[in-house]
């Protein structure tokens, strides 16, 4: 401490003590500089020591001075000590700040395919009309899928599905069915009538994918087994069903057709939904759109299932779900449906 020899004046050792204190950045450098100053060996201890040297008088005032000078040093060292407290405990606050408040945006929830919601509404629809909805396994017998549909091994009928076969039992015998009408043959054939069911479910067909064609695709059909049911009830059923789903302004109509497992048989066309009926491209200037099919079960149907045709009477119709939505939402091709875009999924 040469610098703070005894004779160097007191206010000199003071302003360069509190210029040190001035200086100092961290708490730890601050204790090392009052150790300098006013520890054992400080500046102004030493100084402390001197006092016996002198006069009474003068060892008095010198004493004071002394005195005063430690206690302004000791004052700039606790006010220089809590302005670094506080600056260290702004920075680690800043550091370790969390914001409650701050909005994060939400994660992103899925929803069930536009095909399932048209599967979903479509059932609603129908359980409103008093159907209840029958399952049935994907995987079926050619007995439920054609036989007893009306179509024998080798009718030329089968023709009109593209059919794929499993190697399970013999040769031909189980099929990926080509429509859900084996889950309203198994109802038929294990509950008596009166029978109100909606099928609906995931066909196969050995198609090749395009605007218009899924090889895996969905179909609803509907069938009605009582005593006196009429053509009459069948297009009113048409006409309630569509006129509820697609909205007032849309109505239906049947055109003569042929499905082996109707007699009569009819396709179903409702009004066309872009140009409400006054023609237009989608509907190729008609005003109609074809959904489906349908007509009254046939008789040879009833017998393969054990109910009597003398007694029982009902209509049967059937349509693809995919394609009702497709219409309904201005889809322009059933592939958008299995490409797995979200951009396409994520607008229904
Ligand atoms: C179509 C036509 C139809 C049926 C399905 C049916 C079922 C039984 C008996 C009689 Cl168990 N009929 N279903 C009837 C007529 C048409 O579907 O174009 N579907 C997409």
């Amino acid at each position: 401490m040469t610098e703070h020899a005894p004779l160097e004046p007191l206010d000199d050792v003071v302003d360069g003590a509190l210029a040190q204190v001035a200086a100092v950045v961290a708490i730890a450098d601050l204790e090392v500089v009052e150790r300098d100053l006013t520890g054992k060996r400080g500046a102004l201890t030493l100084r402390h020591r001197t006092l016996g040297s002198l006069q009474p008088d003068e060892r008095r005032e010198a004493g004071r001075l002394l005195q005063e000078a430690k206690a302004r040093v000791d004052d700039a060292v606790a006010e220089r000590r809590s302005q670094l407290e506080a600056a260290e405990r702004t920075e680690r606050l800043t550091a370790e700040r969390l914001d409650l408040t701050e909005v994060i945006g939400r994660r992103q929830r899925g929803h069930l395919h536009l095909v399932t919601q048209t599967r979903d509404e479509l059932e609603d629809l129908f359980v409103g009309m008093g159907y209840t909805v029958a399952e049935g396994p994907e995987i079926d017998t050619d007995w439920n899928n054609f036989q007893a549909l009306n179509m024998p091994p080798a009718h030329p009928a089968r023709s009109m599905w593209d059919t794929l076969y499993v190697k399970m039992g013999a040769p031909e015998s189980v099929v990926l069915r080509t429509h859900t009408s084996p889950v309203q043959i198994r109802v038929m054939s294990s509950q008596p009538p009166p029978i109100r069911i909606v099928a609906p479910g995931r066909c196969y067909r050995r198609d090749t994918p395009d605007a218009r064609h899924l090889p895996v695709f969905h179909q609803i059909e509907g069938l009605v087994v009582d005593r006196g049911i009429t053509f009459g009830n069948l297009a009113g059923t048409i006409e309630a069903f569509t006129s509820a789903y697609f909205g007032k302004a849309i109505h239906s109509r049947l055109r003569p057709s042929y499905f082996p497992f109707t007699e009569p048989s009819a396709e179903f066309e409702v009004t066309c939904i872009f140009c409400e009926g006054a023609g237009c491209r989608v509907c190729s200037q008609s005003g109609w759109i074809e959904l489906g099919g349908c007509g009254m079960v046939d008789p040879n149907v009833f017998e393969a299932v054990g109910i009597d045709p003398e007694e029982w009477s009902g209509f049967a119709f059937g349509f693809g779900i995919d394609r009702c939505a497709l219409v309904r939402h201005d889809v322009d091709d059933l592939r958008h449906f299995i490409t797995n875009d979200i951009r396409f999924l994520a607008q229904f």
